[in-house]
């Protein structure tokens, strides 16, 4: 097992440790144990004097790869999925992470049926007396959090609040109220304290503001949903076509 540190004409050499470091993590070198081999071990190993490699690490720590056990040793941080969102499809997040090989599970903050607030009668397009069922969960990918989702449906769609397992789509479709077209709007923000310990990351950490309205076919509303997903762990893809030139009329 030998890997190779060459240091690029005027690269310094323990930037070359970090690259060489970063890569044999990345394809899954020391995944079995998440833990680095002994300092004597590596130096060996990479044919550096402790000083470089100790610089090396450092580097990596800052930037979250690896992290110190005091008395275990130096282990690398399991990484958060990266998850692709292609934002044309209409899926759910249990779906989203089907597809990706990566196993969907929440943590359930809110559930119940309650009067409408003023936005979510709107966007609904419900009376202000016609109550709404209201799931706010923890999503998560594998285990890591990935986001926060607060989801209202109007009562008539989904009137037990407990027959709603893991996936809410699926229970609006087992129910033949299974969304058929969204609009879904996105824009930055940076989360706040009580939200960053649910995701597991520092106050004030990017994320992406989703609200969703989706629609039956018939184009009533069946749910609006605002969710935070972490910036960090979360990429939205668009596909995008061109479109046909449009024919300018003829006078
Ligand atoms: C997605 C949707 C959310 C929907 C949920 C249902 C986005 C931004 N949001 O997370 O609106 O309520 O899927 O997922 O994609 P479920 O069927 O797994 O509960």
């Amino acid at each position: 097992m030998s890997m190779t540190v060459e240091a690029a004409p005027g690269q310094k050499l323990y930037l070359a440790v970090v690259d060489a470091l970063r890569r044999e993590i990345e394809t899954g070198r020391f995944a079995e144990t998440q833990l680095l081999p002994a300092e004597r071990e590596l130096c060996t190993l990479l044919d550096v004097s402790r000083t470089t490699l100790r610089k090396a690490i450092a580097d990596l720590i800052a930037e979250g790869v690896l992290f110190h056990r005091h008395g275990a040793g130096t282990f690398i941080h399991r990484a958060t999925p990266r998850v692709d969102q292609p934002s044309s499809r209409l899926t759910s997040f249990t779906e989203d992470m089907q597809l990706r090989g990566l196993e969907a599970s929440s943590r359930e903050l809110e559930r119940g049926v309650f009067l409408p607030t003023p936005e979510e009668a709107m966007m609904l397009g419900v009376r202000p007396n016609e109550r709404v069922f209201r799931l706010g969960r923890l999503r998560l990918a594998d285990g890591s959090p990935m986001a926060i989702e607060h989801a209202a449906v109007p009562l008539r769609y989904l009137p037990e609040s407990d027959s709603v397992g893991a996936s809410l789509y699926e229970a609006l479709s087992v129910r033949g109220f299974k969304p058929a077209r969204g609009l879904q709007r996105l824009r930055a923000t940076l989360i706040s304290n009580a939200e960053a310990e649910l995701l597991g990351v520092a106050p004030d950490s990017p994320a992406l503001f989703i609200q969703r309205i989706a629609y039956l076919a018939d184009g009533s509303c069946v749910e609006f949903t605002k969710s935070w997903y972490r910036a960090d762990a979360y990429d939205f893809v668009s596909e995008l076509t061109l479109s046909p030139p449009v024919r300018k009329a003829r006078r």
